[in-house]
């Protein structure tokens, strides 16, 4: 077995190089057509982040009624629908997909050597439920009724018949039932594809961080979402077939709804968080010439939050009187044990690293400093008195804004400005890149640090008009969510630069470390003409340079390969 590691018998060799010249269809044919990873995985990333602009303006919307304390820019119910829209979009349609689906499914392959998914044709049904189900969500506006407006926790009994009766609730459940399914098919898919089909000589041990992320992702997607989905059904059947699930009368009960959600939903917030954490450890080390500091602390730290993870769930409900406090509340504290490993170890790869600022590091770094400070908060939340005080006011608002934007935009944007010349070949323009950091991160910080204050002032989040006490912070938050909008429209501004000005990025333009960084840019059909041989976690960095390798010598006589 050993000789798998000989260069001469790499993959490269037995697969004839014709293999991957084969003539795909192009323009809008091969995007619907193709079962390619890599075209699914742009289908994706891009459907992802039309979402994620559609949901922005929604913010802008929300932010601008909420400038004047009596805002009249739309109606109350029609605030309802735009919270409860844009925080569905965000995490169902956006977050979870751009990453899980769109990242992962470029890029999984490429990182273990694997010429496509496993199940190509079940990644193309993922992508369709998703787009499908995605639509069907925004198609709640177009109803007489308005779309869903009960928050993206849909909690009961707000989302029964009684008190959302349009179909804007039911178009609604039935979105969220569709992108769940297709996080299931691509969940099977990704952790199928992870385990049998590495390239020679890729261990688990030696797979990137990146992948590590994806396949604990993916288990948790298989623990959390069926939850969900059970949830979905049996709300719909009390809305519409006479079961009373959740309400009183028939003797249900309501706060089961919220046990149920928050199984998926505590869960549902590290299956955001670890995909984006994956992109880090990628491009923390790439920019700071070094490996990862405690590769294998980083794989446990990553099991041990997800674990973790499905225990905590309650911690959103400590106000309801129904849950055991001490219990939920030390489980949620341990939860930054593992987190705190991973922000120091990112720390300290950069320590003492040649260190490159370009925008995707900024983008990393900025991201670890949203998400410290949203960590912290969330921290304080974990602890019930503290949580009593600030459930449901903006304190609440702001601590997950800091993490969710740390995470599932700046995290994604550095990996976005890392790989795009991997999927396109070509380079986005770095002075763009630069203003589109800045812009959006001096924005971050003015729109939600308010919140925090307005938080603990009492102002109540799910609102459309407030006291005029809170008009002075609300103004400022305000002019805040414009500047982080204005940095945003700089991506679409930098993609169509590098659309008009294509400026070629070469195979290897960060001198990278993993698998995608050695075959050329965009991959052939196929993936690869050959591999180098995979004997540490950075092959690229090996081969490149040999002087400075950490690959484990050729040992003959063993099965490395078995580890
Ligand atoms: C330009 C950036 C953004 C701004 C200005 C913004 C603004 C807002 C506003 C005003 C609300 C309503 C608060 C309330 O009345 O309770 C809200 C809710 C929410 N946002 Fe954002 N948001 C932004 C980005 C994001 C992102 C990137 C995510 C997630 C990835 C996100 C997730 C949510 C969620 C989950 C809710 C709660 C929805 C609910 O309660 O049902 N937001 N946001
Ligand atoms: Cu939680």
């Amino acid at each position: 077995m050993t000789t798998l590691h000989e260069p001469e018998l790499l993959l490269g060799a037995e697969q004839p190089v014709e293999q991957g010249e084969h003539r795909e269809p192009g323009g809008f044919y091969r995007w619907v057509t193709s079962v390619d990873h890599k075209v699914i995985g742009k289908n994706y990333m891009y459907t992802a982040l039309v979402f994620f602009f559609i949901a922005g303006l929604m913010a802008e919307l929300m932010r601008t009624q909420l400038f004047n304390p009596n805002g009249h820019v739309v109606s109350l119910q029609t605030y309802n629908a735009l919270v409860t829209i844009h925080g569905s979009i965000m995490l169902y349609l956006f977050a979870g997909p751009i990453a899980f689906a769109g990242f992962a499914n470029y890029l999984v392959p490429i990182m273990i050597g694997a010429p496509d998914m496993a199940f190509p044709r079940l990644n193309s049904l993922s992508y369709w439920f998703y787009l499908f189900g995605g639509t069907t969500m925004l198609f709640g506006f177009l109803t007489a009724s308005g779309a869903a407006a009960f928050g993206w926790t849909g909690y009961t009994p707000l989302s029964t018949a009684t008190y959302s009766p349009g179909p804007g609730a039911d178009l609604w459940i039935a979105s969220v039932a569709m992108v769940g399914f297709s996080g299931i098919f691509s969940a099977v898919n990704l952790v199928t594809t992870i385990f049998y089909l590495r390239a020679p000589g890729m261990t688990m041990f030696r797979m990137p961080l990146f992948v590590w992320s994806m396949l604990i992702t993916g288990i948790l997607i298989l623990i959390a979402f069926p939850v969900l989905t059970a949830a979905l059904v049996m709300l719909y059947a009390d809305r519409h077939f006479g079961a009373h699930f959740f309400t009183v009368s028939g003797g249900g009960v309501p706060v089961m709804w919220q046990n149920l959600f928050w199984f998926f939903g505590h869960p549902e917030v590290y299956i955001l968080a670890l995909p984006f954490f994956g992109m880090i450890s990628e491009v923390v080390p790439v920019f700071s010439r070094k490996p990862i500091f405690g590769y294998k602390g980083m794989v446990f730290a990553t099991l041990a939050i997800a674990g973790l993870s499905t225990g905590v769930w309650a911690h959103h409900m400590f106000t309801t009187g129904t849950v055991l406090l001490p219990f939920f509340s030390a489980l949620s504290l341990l939860i930054a044990v593992p987190t705190g490993i991973k922000v120091f170890t990112w720390i300290a790869t950069m320590w003492g690293g040649q260190v490159k600022f370009n925008t995707s590091m900024l983008f990393a770094v900025g991201f670890i400093a949203a998400f410290v400070m949203g960590g912290i908060t969330g921290v304080m939340l974990a602890s019930p008195p503290i949580d009593f005080y600030t459930h449901d006011t903006y304190f609440v608002v702001a601590h997950f804004h800091q993490v969710l934007i740390g995470t599932t935009v700046f995290a994604m944007l550095a990996g976005f400005y890392y790989w795009y010349p991997k999927f396109t070949g070509r380079l986005l323009h770095e002075g763009i890149g630069k203003a589109h950091f800045w812009i959006s991160f001096i924005g971050f910080w003015i729109t939600y640090m308010p919140q925090y204050l307005l938080g603990l002032r009492g102002m109540p989040r799910w609102v459309g008009v407030y006291s005029p006490n809170f008009t002075f912070l609300n103004r400022v938050s305000t002019v805040g969510a414009y500047v982080l909008g204005i940095g945003m429209a700089m991506l679409i501004v930098n993609l169509y630069w590098s659309w008009r000005h294509p400026v070629p990025a070469g195979d290897n333009p960060w001198d990278g470390h993993t698998l995608e960084w050695a075959t050329s840019s965009p991959p052939p059909a196929h993936n690869f003409h050959s591999l180098p041989p995979v004997r540490s976690t950075r092959p690229v960095w090996d081969m490149n340079h040999p002087e400075h390798s950490d690959a484990v010598p050729v040992v003959t006589g063993g099965d490395e390969s078995a580890e």
